[in-house]
């Protein structure tokens, strides 16, 4: 049997990085699940390290101490609950990201209390682990080009848990099923890379089977994995998806140079579209290696929209905060470090994928057309079909592009859902009068159109 599952249907996720668990709940309820998103990303839900003395930086998350969910920054655990259980009844999975290769690092602040109060320090967490159950290398990874070292030497620093032990194993998988048990549908394996894809494969076999509502099968599972010439992606596709992040930097430099004429093909040659979770920025990708993130705002959401028009692979929105400086700044917060509340309006709060919304929806109407007839004008332009189920068409050049595309879209008024949302019958965007299998369009710099089945007008 399969040890984790597809992600379903609707499988849009978008990445709410950093949120409180109320203000996901209420996001769930007010624009993902009336525009057709399958999931939220949630940050990190197990206590971790306070770093006061460095203004509290969002990479708190990725240092566990415990498995408590009783993680202040974002809210308590029935706050988590609550958050699982609004979302799932507004039809949105919650994905967690799973910290599964390490506990705390060498760094600032090297003993407790961790973010629910537990003592602890590197090696050493009360209750939970001991030194015996972190592997022998004790290093930081030196040789890249050793798969030995990539999997069981320190990353940044961070104690390498010995996930080849049974205690390691079990103590993982009572985690995560602590959370399937709450409602959670699906994981991201945060460094995965760095766990053996054996020890991977284990804590798997060990996972409980997720909600009803969700099919009651086994969780979603993708891997975050950073391929390079040591480790590639088909390593861990026996064990769920992976992250793709060759389709990251194809769809992000194309969008960048305004060259996106070749893009029908994107994803072809990289991993297969049914393991692949592909994403234009990541939160670590708009802070180290930015080739095109929320602050180049037109063609970057360009690019997200495209993303979702696009049928290659499980794509993954991002949703961002802004920040100066060098980019450890946590979130919007309180004095204390806690996180604050977000409904999009506060401008720090990006929130790009309100501006993607509608586009869920097209990803969804189309879903099992593969790309039909193509045109470009020119390498800046491309416009294409989904079958008879959809037409998208886009322009990431400095100029309007006006044109008439011929279409398999039966007659009728079609709302863009590249420019507003149709929720429940209701188009907020430009209609397009679709007659005799063609439709005419001016579509602005930097924009597109997108028109789809279930959004007549
Ligand atoms: C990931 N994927 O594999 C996450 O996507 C990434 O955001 C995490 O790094 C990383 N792996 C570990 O989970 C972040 C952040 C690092 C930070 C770590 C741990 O990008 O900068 O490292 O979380 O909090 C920090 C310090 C680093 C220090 C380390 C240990 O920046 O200088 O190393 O803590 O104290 C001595
Ligand atoms: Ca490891």
């Amino acid at each position: 049997p399969a040890l984790a599952s597809p992600p379903g249907d609707e499988d849009v996720v978008v990445h709410l990085f950093q949120w409180r668990w109320e203000s996901v709940a209420d996001e769930c309820e007010s624009t993902l699940g009336p525009n057709g998103f399958g999931a939220v990303q949630v940050s990190p839900p197990q206590e971790h390290v306070v770093l006061q003395s460095e203004g509290y930086p969002w990479w708190q998350d990725y240092q566990p101490v415990s498995y408590t969910l009783d993680q202040t920054r974002r809210g308590t655990r029935a706050d988590f609950v609550d958050m699982v259980d609004r979302c799932r009844e507004a039809g949105v999975k919650i994905y967690v990201d799973a910290v599964i290769n390490h506990m705390s690092g060498t760094g600032s602040v090297g003993t407790g209390p961790g973010s629910a109060g537990s003592g602890y320090s590197k090696y050493d967490y009360p209750g939970v682990y001991q030194t015996q159950d972190f592997g022998s290398c004790r290093r930081d990874i030196a040789d890249w080009g050793d798969k030995w070292e990539v999997q069981n030497c320190e990353l940044v620093g961070l104690s390498d848990l010995d996930t080849s032990s049974t205690h390691v194993r079990d103590r993982v998988a009572a985690y995560l099923n602590d959370l399937v048990d709450i409602g959670v549908a699906g994981f991201r394996y945060d460094a995965a890379k760095h766990v053996p894809e054996a020890d991977v494969q284990a804590i798997n076999s060990r996972l409980r089977d997720v909600h009803a509502d969700w099919g009651g099968g086994k969780p979603y599972v993708f891997q975050e994995v950073i391929a390079d010439g040591t480790i590639g992606t088909g390593s861990y596709t026996p064990m769920g998806d992976v992250t793709e992040f060759q389709y990251h930097r194809d769809i992000s430099n194309a969008f960048k140079n305004g060259d996106i004429s070749r893009l029908t093909g994107l994803g072809d040659g990289l991993t297969s579209s049914d393991k692949a979770l592909v994403f234009v920025a990541n939160h670590d990708t708009q802070r180290s290696h930015a080739i095109l993130t929320h602050t180049d705002r037109a063609r970057y959401d360009l690019a997200q929209s495209f993303m979702l028009a696009h049928p290659y692979g499980t794509p993954k929105v991002m949703s961002s905060y802004t920040w100066s400086g060098d980019g450890k700044a946590g979130p919007p917060m309180s004095s204390d470090g806690t996180t604050s509340a977000t409904d999009c309006s506060d401008p720090r709060w990006v929130c790009e994928h309100r501006a993607v919304a509608g586009m869920a929806s097209f990803h969804n109407a189309t879903d099992g057309h593969g790309i039909g007839d193509a045109r470009t004008d020119g390498a800046g332009r491309l416009a294409f079909a989904r079958g008879d189920a959809g037409y998208a068409a886009f322009n990431a050049t400095g100029g309007t592009w006006t044109s008439t595309f011929s279409t398999d879209l039966p007659d009728g008024t079609y709302c863009d859902v590249a420019n507003g949302t149709f929720v429940d019958g209701v188009c907020d965007a430009p209609g397009y009068e679709v007659s005799g299998g063609s439709f005419t369009a001016s579509i602005p710099a930097n924009g597109a159109v997108a028109l789809h089945v279930e959004a007549l007008g």
